[in-house]
């Protein structure tokens, strides 16, 4: 059953194609730095948006024209929703995916119902998997639509409302463990707070770190190998969610015993909410070893919140690729969509727009990234401006050699330092600009 007939499989056509589904920049099987583009990039569709998304917002209702779905929580329409799925990641090239719970099956009058349901998607999605060769990068839980969750998951007030949560992980790893995910995902959707004045930060705290340790042992019991990785946010749904940014969440793994087993799932827009740019989110990652997966979109200047737009900037998708590329690659991680087409791009053929144009331009920056490494100029700039702790002084410094003493003689002899240099940021800019 074909969903989308008028599409065929996109292909790569070149820089001077005018197709718009194709491929300009994306030659999956293309040599860069010696692996191909496919497995650099590894991308994955995400289901929430692309097979439930609905264009609804604050202001009105869903606007999409989705022909396949009868708008139903039955069982029968999640069905068609995987062939629909499916058909679209093929067509798409993209050799993985991602899910919640609950979007891939609908949640039923009890939990014991509910469970039986996603059993039932999940065959559904294995079987595809397996006729297609697509893969499930990850799997997560979604612990923050249901009103139960109002007060958050791990991080309720509600003790039952714990438990719940930890029923609900347990089932959502024990199904990424069966369809081979090769990641299982924290995105901590209501896991902070509203209102200082009602809430015991502690407590909630330690209520986190313990779903996340009942998790890693629960990895073991089942033999689920993949990666753990916590997806950080500053604020929306909560006006603080505990897992604020990259920084915060080393810190809360590191206090609770928790980083050797969890990674960062880094997301551009969650990054911007946060005051950062993506590229300091990474390279704060990546120097301590939990750079794990990204979530590839991008906000709108103009608009403050998690717009979860398409990336098509290639400064953002360069200097992206170019971190991915510093820190070795991914190893379970990808180029994760989580992006939404706009409320007015509410055509199916819309999703295939979408998804080509971040496909490419994430194909874009990557070559731009290897050409810049391959001409080596920011970083031999880099290299030069911190010559002064390669020898003398610096290397007795970064060696322990020295300490407060020494170093007052040192300066004592010398008078004052030497002569400070330019940080050439402009020039370095316009370097930037000689790649794009
Ligand atoms: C929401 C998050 C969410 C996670 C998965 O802002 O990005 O989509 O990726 O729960
Ligand atoms: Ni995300
Ligand atoms: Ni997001």
């Amino acid at each position: 059953m074909a969903y989308f007939p008028e599409i065929s499989k996109i292909q790569y056509e070149g820089p001077k194609s005018r197709n718009p589904l194709a491929f300009r920049w994306y030659n999956p099987d293309e040599i860069i730095e010696g692996k191909t583009m496919k497995d650099h990039l590894r991308f994955s569709i995400v289901y929430w948006h692309t097979m439930r998304g609905t264009g609804s917002d604050p202001f009105g209702p869903g606007t999409a024209v989705r022909p396949w779905d009868d708008g139903s929580n039955s069982v029968e329409n999640a069905l068609k929703r995987v062939e629909v799925a499916f058909e679209l990641f093929q067509k798409l090239d993209a050799p993985y995916y991602a899910f919640h719970d609950r979007d891939v099956a609908p949640e039923g009058e009890s939990l014991r119902e509910t469970n039986a349901n996603f059993d039932k998607i999940a065959d559904a999605l294995l079987a595809h998997q397996k006729g297609t060769g697509v893969k499930l990068l990850w799997g997560t839980a979604n612990m923050f639509s249901n009103p139960r969750f109002m007060h958050g998951a791990g991080t309720s007030c509600n003790a039952e409302v714990f438990a719940y949560a930890a029923a609900q992980v347990k089932k959502a790893m024990e199904v990424t463990h069966r369809l081979g995910g090769e990641n299982y995902v924290f995105w901590g959707g209501r896991e902070g707070y509203q209102c200082l004045y009602n809430t015991d930060m502690k407590r909630e705290l330690d209520h986190l770190a313990k779903l996340l340790h009942m998790a890693v042992d629960y990895a073991k019991k089942i033999g689920f190998k993949g990666q753990f990785l916590i997806e950080p946010k500053p604020k929306e749904p909560t006006k603080h969610q505990y897992d604020s940014d990259a920084a915060a969440c080393l810190n809360f793994l590191r206090a609770y015993d928790l980083l050797p087993y969890f990674k960062l799932n880094l997301e551009t827009n969650h990054a911007t909410l946060a005051g950062h740019t993506m590229m300091h989110e990474m390279d704060y990652s990546g120097m301590q070893g939990v750079l794990g997966s990204l979530d590839a979109n991008t906000g709108d200047l103009l608009l403050g919140w998690d717009t979860d737009q398409f990336p098509t900037d290639y400064y953002l998708t360069a200097q992206t690729m170019l971190m991915v590329l510093k820190y070795g690659g991914f190893t379970t991680g990808g180029v994760n969509f989580d992006a939404k087409v706009r409320r007015e791009s509410f055509e199916p053929i819309d999703l295939f727009h979408a998804h080509v144009g971040g496909m490419d331009a994430f194909a874009r920056g990557l070559r731009i990234a290897a050409e810049i490494r391959k001409e080596g100029l920011l970083d031999s700039f880099v290299k030069n401006r911190y010559r002064s702790w390669d020898s003398g002084i610096g290397a007795e410094i970064e060696a322990g050699k020295a300490d407060f003493a020494s170093l007052e003689k040192y300066m004592l002899e010398k008078g004052e330092p030497a002569a400070n240099e330019s940080g050439r940021q402009e020039m370095l800019e316009n370097i930037f600009n000689l790649y794009i």
